[in-house]
């Protein structure tokens, strides 16, 4: 099963949506392996967004995530990289679909209540960065024989 990693950013914090992103994520089926809140530096956030650094929103961006607390949470799931980027919607709220996080709960491009890792390789790099080995917890949920198929577990 793959993993990806999910911020769930000062926005979700302070507006007291967490709850309610995190259960959409447990309702998808997806299992969480590992979750914790911290206030994020500007050392790690300048690696995480190393490709935005010298765009214009780039001081306002670290000045965001750094006002309060962040949930760091790892999703596993058969496919989770492409299936949590695809419950957030894109990346400006006012764009994203209804039905996405982003599209029901945001109404801007920068505060968009939660990151989710791009590709399998990101994922990787950046879980490694934020969790130490020792805080992802393997564990089986109870419905794993009705939300995957017998030929999808394992995978
Ligand atoms: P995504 O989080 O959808 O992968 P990225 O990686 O392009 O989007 O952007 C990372 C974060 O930078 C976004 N989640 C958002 O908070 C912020 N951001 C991206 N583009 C802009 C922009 N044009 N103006 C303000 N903030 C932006």
């Amino acid at each position: 099963m793959e993993q990806t990693l999910v911020i769930l950013k000062p926005d979700a914090v302070r507006r007291g949506l967490l709850g309610e992103i995190i259960a959409r994520l447990e309702r998808k089926g997806l299992r969480i392996a590992a979750l914790k809140m911290a206030r994020l530096g500007d050392e790690i956030l300048r690696e995480h967004y190393a490709h935005h650094a010298g765009k214009p929103f780039f001081p306002g961006l670290l000045a965001f995530m750094t006002s309060s607390p962040v949930v760091m949470m790892v999703i596993e799931g058969l496919d989770a990289v492409t299936v949590v980027r695809d419950l957030c919607g894109p990346t400006n709220c006012r764009k994203a679909p209804a039905g996405t996080i982003r599209g029901d709960y945001g109404m801007s491009q920068q505060m968009n209540l939660i990151h989710a890792s791009d590709s399998l390789a990101t994922a990787r790099a950046e879980v490694a960065r934020f969790f130490r080995a020792e805080e992802i917890h393997a564990y089986d949920r109870a419905d794993v024989p009705v939300v995957y198929a017998a030929d999808e577990r394992g995978h």
